[in-house]
């Protein structure tokens, strides 16, 4: 399949895109009665993240050839998401998940992608976009991929081959999903993916458990960053939520930012993802690691802001605007 008409791609990614059915109320699951559909994904939040700043992104995955598969296509390529490799599977539903909306605590998610077109990403869908890596700058990769299956694992691996290939910036978020396995199965696969890439993203919890760092310091961003870099990446990034992000560079010093001030929380899933592409499209545009870390920092804020994972990802406007009136106040 041919690349479709447009720059060349900057960024690949590639993961599974589901449908995600959003309580339409709060509370919990059992009282809910009506759902809202949106669009999720790790990678396809982060995909449509960058395309919204004003990178071409290229997706690979697969999606099932059902009205779900339908919804993801339109909307990804109505975000500017070039989606060439994003086949549909006549053999496999879209992979569904279904989440509650909390006031309080963690929200429930139920996943139904077990067998799902997604899960069924193989290596010769990364063969098949190989043209896509000769061009590119970065590959994105999430810790969920290889979770999926054993066929999406051998993809992630063959996209890394690729992109060392071709000299493409590679990161990992870690993106721990303990409903698809354990910590104790997760830990070595995404401590060994950690070893392969530039860039490591992960929230403070992730970070111990990929880099086994316990005791009652075990949260401190100071020490999870240096155990992250000692794994191997160059680059190593805390997303911690409230208390903002830090991160840093092999060879250089603990860089923090504190989270921009965000009135309500409507839904914090895919806040993770919008920073993950905030940091991603600064670095392409030559920002330094704390200029990164900014942009970063408010991309999160603006989708904990909305209901789903694509409503609140700026545009370059709107990141101009949050950037422009957090001024530098929030750095520490
Ligand atoms: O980061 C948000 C994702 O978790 C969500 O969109 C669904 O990709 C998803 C997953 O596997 O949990």
């Amino acid at each position: 399949m041919r690349d479709e008409a447009g720059p060349p791609v900057e960024v690949v990614t590639l993961g599974e895109c589901l449908v995600a059915l959003v309580a339409g109320v709060i509370g919990p699951l059992a009282e809910v009665g009506t759902f809202e559909r949106h669009v999720a994904g790790s990678e396809a939040n982060a995909a449509v993240g960058l395309a919204r700043l004003g990178h071409r992104v290229a997706l690979i995955g697969r999606v099932g050839a059902d009205g779900f598969g339908t919804a993801i296509l339109r909307r990804l390529r109505g975000e500017g998401v070039e989606t060439s490799h994003l086949r549909v599977d006549p053999a496999a539903s879209t992979g569904l998940l279904v989440r509650e909306r909390r006031a309080l605590g963690p929200a429930e998610v139920i996943y139904h992608r077990r067998g799902s077109a997604g899960s069924r990403l193989a290596p010769d869908e990364v063969e098949a976009a190989a043209e896509l890596f000769g061009n590119a700058r970065w590959l994105h990769l999430s810790g969920i991929t290889p979770a999926l299956s054993d066929t999406a694992a051998a993809a992630v691996d063959r996209s890394i081959e690729l992109a060392r290939e071709h000299g493409l910036t590679i990161s990992l978020d870690v993106n721990l999903r303990r409903r698809l396995w354990t910590d104790a199965v997760a830990a070595p696969v995404l401590r060994a993916l950690a070893a392969r890439v530039d860039v490591v993203l992960a929230g403070a919890d992730e970070a111990a458990v990929v880099t086994g760092t316990s005791g009652p310091d075990a949260a401190d961003p100071g020490r999870l960053a240096a155990a992250l870099l000692e794994l191997g990446p160059s680059t190593a990034v805390l997303k911690l939520g409230g208390a903002g992000a830090a991160a840093q560079e092999r060879g250089g010093r603990l860089l923090r930012r504190a989270a921009l001030p965000v009135a309500g929380i409507v839904d914090p899933i895919g806040a993770g993802d919008a920073f993950s592409a905030g940091f991603i499209a600064a670095r392409l545009e030559g920002r330094d690691l704390d200029g990164a870390l900014e942009v970063a920092v408010a991309c999160g804020a603006a989708a904990v802001a909305t209901i789903g994972d694509l409503a609140g990802l700026p545009d370059r406007a709107e990141l101009d605007r949050l950037l422009a009136a957090a001024g530098d106040d929030h750095i520490r």
